[in-house]
């Protein structure tokens, strides 16, 4: 029987806009309270129908399965500027009451062979719809600006090669990944030195701010 896409991804782009929202107003409050904001910006989208068919086929998921068993029908990413920035904000969604972690895979302690890192985290969702509460699973990325970067030209190019890259082009990215990673580190130093940089000429004054 043909599948009614309208009305099976109706929930998905709800809790999609409804994310969106609440993850932004993460944003908004650490911007009001002065503090660093660990969120630098939010994306959401429902993977295309096409994309879903793929990947049903790829990972072999029978199509009445989708809602249990394909997470990422509806993704959200959260780009921050720093590795630190990432671990907070992971445990800012941990601790929410409106939505539930049931699964995390670290791609920053463990990167992906291409080269990839990203924390990953699926949720489960409770999205209010006319008929009653319905538990969405969405996905979470959260990643840095420069893992943002590269994971974004990188998935690009895959879709041109079709995944099939050759060797070599592979090993440069790479070795671009660690230059995104190596990126990360350098900035996190030079934050942490002006802090303490900070730390050093407000205690005199009596003030500290946050970088
Ligand atoms: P799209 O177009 O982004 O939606 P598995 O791959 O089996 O370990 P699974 O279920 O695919 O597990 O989930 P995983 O790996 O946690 O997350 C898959 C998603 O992460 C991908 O979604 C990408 O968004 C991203 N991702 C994972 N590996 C890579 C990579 O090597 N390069 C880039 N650019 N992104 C990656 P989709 O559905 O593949 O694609």
């Amino acid at each position: 029987m043909e599948r009614d896409w309208d009305t099976f991804l109706a929930p998905y782009e709800q809790t999609v806009s409804e994310l969106k929202v609440k993850l932004r107003g993460i944003r908004k409050q650490f911007r009001e309270q002065n503090r660093h904001v660990p969120i630098e910006f939010v994306t959401g989208r429902v993977k295309p129908i096409e994309s879903i068919i793929t990947k049903s086929q790829l990972r072999h998921i029978p199509m009445q399965r989708l809602e249990e068993e394909m997470s990422d029908i509806a993704g959200l990413r959260i780009m921050c500027q720093f590795v630190d920035d990432i671990h907070q904000v992971v445990q800012i969604i941990r601790n929410r009451k409106d939505m539930k972690v049931i699964q995390e895979r670290d791609y920053i302690t463990n990167k992906k062979a291409s080269g990839y890192r990203s924390y990953h985290l699926v949720i489960e969702y409770p999205v209010q719809l006319v008929g009653g509460e319905k538990k969405i699973l969405a996905e979470i990325q959260i990643r840095t600006l420069a893992m943002n970067f590269w994971a974004t030209i990188e998935h690009s190019l895959n879709y041109k090669y079709q995944g099939a890259f050759p060797e070599e082009m592979s090993e440069r990215l790479q070795r671009a990944a660690e230059a995104a990673y190596q990126l990360d580190e350098e900035m996190s130093t030079i934050r942490e030195e002006i802090q303490e940089a900070q730390r050093l000429f407000s205690h005199g004054r009596g003030k500290s701010e946050d970088v």
